[in-house]
């Protein structure tokens, strides 16, 4: 028996929930680990991130891992090329979508909430979501624009990628301040249009949204800052074992 750790606003776990749907696997169960944030959480998962994929009690972290894990134990529908050369580009365009865009998106994030932003840390990470989002433009196919997919002209990894990282930038990246990349880059925009109406994609979109929306309500009522507390402590505790 399968587990994905995941949570309705983690993009990283977003991208193997929209992978799961898109090859229409139907034994893993989805679950928000009860001990995330703590410091047993840290204990049994060493990076203390999700997603994680527990096998039977074996646990896989990192998104870009399990991914190519599901591939390999359900190959069909394949998200990679058909040739070596398209699933090289596909895992380019999954590289800028999860290292280039999403981890500085991520890092971002906490400037969205900060009551008062720094302003550096704005300038260099936002620096890289604008310039990468330039090269995503570029890289991604032709035809991304009017078929909805990032390459190969069907539904691959990279899509499963690209989909939550440019839900970031339209819905958490404009409370830092960083004017809107996607406004000088036609393809990507008319990608992001596009692939909102693939069923996977909007499915997916459904619950970061439903994720968004609940943790606006956490930091309306408080509840949001006590769980970075705990999350911080959690944090120092497993610094101080290591
Ligand atoms: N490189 C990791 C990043 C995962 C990640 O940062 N997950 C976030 C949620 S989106 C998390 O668990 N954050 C908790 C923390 O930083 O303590 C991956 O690809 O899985």
């Amino acid at each position: 028996m399968m587990t994905l750790y995941s949570g309705d606003l983690s993009p990283y776990a977003a991208r193997v929930r929209m992978q799961i749907y898109a090859k229409g696997i139907t034994d893993i169960a989805l679950e928000r680990p009860a001990t995330f944030g703590t410091p047993q959480y840290r204990q049994d998962n060493p990076i203390g991130r999700i997603p994680v994929l527990d096998i039977d009690g074996d646990r896989m972290p990192e998104s870009q891992v399990i991914a190519e894990y599901l591939e390999e134990v359900y190959p069909t529908p394949s998200m990679l090329g058909t040739t070596a050369r398209e699933t090289a580009h596909i895992r380019t365009i999954a590289r800028i979508g999860d290292i280039y865009l999403m981890n500085n998106l991520f890092m971002l994030a906490g400037q969205a909430y900060a009551t008062e932003k720094d302003q550096s840390i704005i300038g260099l990470l936002g620096g890289q979501v604008t310039r990468n989002v330039r090269a995503l433009d570029r890289m991604i196919g032709p035809k991304a624009g009017e078929d909805g997919f990032a390459c190969c002209g069907r539904l691959t990894m990279a899509d499963c990628v690209l989909v939550p990282a440019l839900f970031m930038i339209e819905n958490t990246l404009p409370a830092t301040g960083v004017p809107d990349p996607l406004a000088a880059n036609p393809n990507v925009t008319a990608y992001w249009a596009a692939i909102k109406t693939n069923e996977h994609a909007a499915r997916t979109l459904v619950e970061l949204h439903r994720g968004l929306e609940e943790r606006r309500a956490m930091m309306a009522s408080g509840d949001f800052a006590k769980m970075m507390v705990a999350f911080r402590a959690a944090q120092a505790e497993a610094d101080a074992i290591a």
